[in-house]
């Protein structure tokens, strides 16, 4: 008789622990599926090129529809150790960008004829911060009339939905609002491509850009 209780006391206990571990392991499924039912879908997948160890591409969604202002503190682009740094930023159209030097010599930072955005900092010495703003949507390349070795980038993008691959080329932009768009792939050193994404609300959808499909400039 009383192994007989004793057995049942230990099958309800197990019952217990499983519902408990059941509970448990749903909970964080229910809370990111409540997160990601508010903001939009996750669009997930690698750009297979061996650039990406050297330099990351950028994966980014075309248009989307809807105003985004630009963010109101200022973005940034260093130039250290005769290198712009970061190598790519990508900001958002109306945004403005502090060039900053931090070397011990001077620069010169201008964009060459066909860059979306044309300017010229002049020659300008160690700790002299200088602004841009980038009104136009497009690739901005930067140069140093001092440097001839000192290349960067700016690229200027209509909505917040775009990320840089590691140097793995995997990438991953969050939140986008469900939707079928154009994703776009930038790197110096291919020409642009795209391939057509439909997002759903909540859902995360791969995108694989194929190596054959990558083409050197
Ligand atoms: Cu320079």
């Amino acid at each position: 008789m009383s192994h007989y209780f004793k057995n049942r006391r230990v099958s309800l206990l197990m019952a217990c622990v499983f519902i408990l571990a059941v509970f448990l392991t749903t909970l964080p499924l229910q809370a990111q599926e409540t997160k990601g039912h508010q903001q939009g879908g996750i669009i997930k997948g690698t750009v297979n090129t061996p650039w990406v160890k050297r330099y990351p591409a950028l994966v980014y969604v075309d248009q989307v529809k809807g105003e985004f202002p630009p963010p109101k503190k200022n973005s940034f682009m260093g130039q250290k150790g005769l290198v712009f740094a970061p190598h790519i930023l990508p900001i958002l159209k109306g945004s403005t960008v502090d060039f900053t030097n931090d070397d011990s010599v001077a620069h010169n930072v201008f964009s060459p004829p066909g860059a979306a955005t044309r300017f010229n900092l002049g020659i300008y010495g160690v700790g002299v911060k200088k602004t841009v703003t980038f009104d136009n949507l497009g690739e901005v390349p930067l140069l140093c009339n001092v440097h001839p070795e000192m290349l960067g980038y700016i690229l200027v993008l209509q909505n917040p939905y775009f990320a840089l691959t590691d140097n793995s080329g995997k990438y991953e932009i969050k939140n986008v609002p469900p939707g079928t768009y154009k994703l776009k792939v930038w790197h110096e050193k291919l020409q642009e491509t795209f391939k057509e994404v439909t997002v759903q609300e909540g859902k995360t959808v791969s995108v694989e850009f194929e190596r054959d499909k990558l083409k050197q400039k």
